[in-house]
């Protein structure tokens, strides 16, 4: 599985309260914590309190506050084209980014796809379209064909490319989690090589109680159904030893007595 730690994200108080402050030593190391639990990439979002205006600045004072910590992959998690544009490049200096995200419709594809491919970067393509958030696995496999179609036409390797059916919250819709499921089975067999296919796995609980025991369980059910990539918080320890076992059970890593360990380590 690869992680891509949901922690630095304005939506949580001690980074919002670090962006406003200008201080980036909680953002350093909040990301050296979520590495040293294994995370294999790091989201970055300035949240929805900094105002319009000030997110393209924001957005590059946590790359530039990441990358002296660390050449991990970055995931720019912004819908704006103009500070995707910013925030890649200074990713890319020094390591990867990936581009999180695009939306199915053309014109957004073709534009985020030709930055993925300017960049060698990765591209989160969400199952969202200009009818909103697809509500059934067919409509939502239909914008990844669409997806996959534009990385292809641009000539971005299907391997860069994350496809995410999109997470809603639990409490919201209950047949939204079995219809993740079945699209996720569906997006594996969308190309070859096949697309990667990626969630927000902690929207799902949002809201609701027992938090941390629903966005365990279903992350074990979508790693059974194809599921190879997970935006969420891998300081979560329980979370963490799920998803480690999850993978040993599917005979993914070489068992050890001391495997949860081992993976800590890596
Ligand atoms: N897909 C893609 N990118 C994404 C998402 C997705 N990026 C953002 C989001 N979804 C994933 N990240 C989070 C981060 C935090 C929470 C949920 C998803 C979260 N936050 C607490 C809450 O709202 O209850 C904040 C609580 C606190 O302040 O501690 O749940 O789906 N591609």
């Amino acid at each position: 599985m690869f992680v891509i730690g949901e922690r630095i994200n304005g939506m949580f108080t001690d980074i919002s309260q670090a962006i406003a402050a200008k201080d980036k030593k909680p953002v350093q190391a909040m990301a050296e914590k979520q590495l040293s639990a294994g995370a294999d990439a790091l989201d970055l979002n300035v949240g929805t309190k900094v105002p319009k205006a000030e997110r393209a600045q924001v957005m590059q004072w946590l790359v530039e506050a990441t990358r002296e910590v660390t050449a991990k992959p970055l995931a720019i998690d912004t819908p704006s084209l103009e500070i995707m544009r910013l925030a890649v490049a200074a990713a890319s200096a020094k390591g990867s980014a990936i581009i999180n995200s695009t939306t199915g419709q053309q014109d957004k594809l073709e534009a985020f796809m030709k930055l993925a491919k300017e960049f060698n970067a990765g591209i989160i393509g969400l199952a969202i379209d200009e009818k909103g958030v697809a509500a059934t696995a067919e409509a939502k496999v239909e914008i990844g064909m669409r997806t996959i179609a534009a990385a292809m036409e641009a000539g971005v390797s299907t391997e860069n490319v994350y496809l995410d059916p999109i997470t809603l919250p639990i409490n919201c819709n209950q047949a939204a989690p079995g219809i993740m499921l079945e699209t996720i089975r569906q997006f594996k067999l969308l190309s070859d090589p096949a697309p990667h296919v990626v969630i927000g796995l902690s929207n799902l609980s949002q809201g609701a109680s027992e938090r941390g025991l629903i966005n365990q369980i279903f992350l074990v059910m979508a790693i059974v159904a194809g599921l190879d990539a997970s935006i969420h918080d891998p300081l979560d320890e329980e979370l963490t030893d799920a998803m480690i076992t999850a993978e040993l059970l599917l005979n993914k890593t070489i068992y050890s007595d001391s495997y949860l360990k081992a993976y800590r380590q890596k």
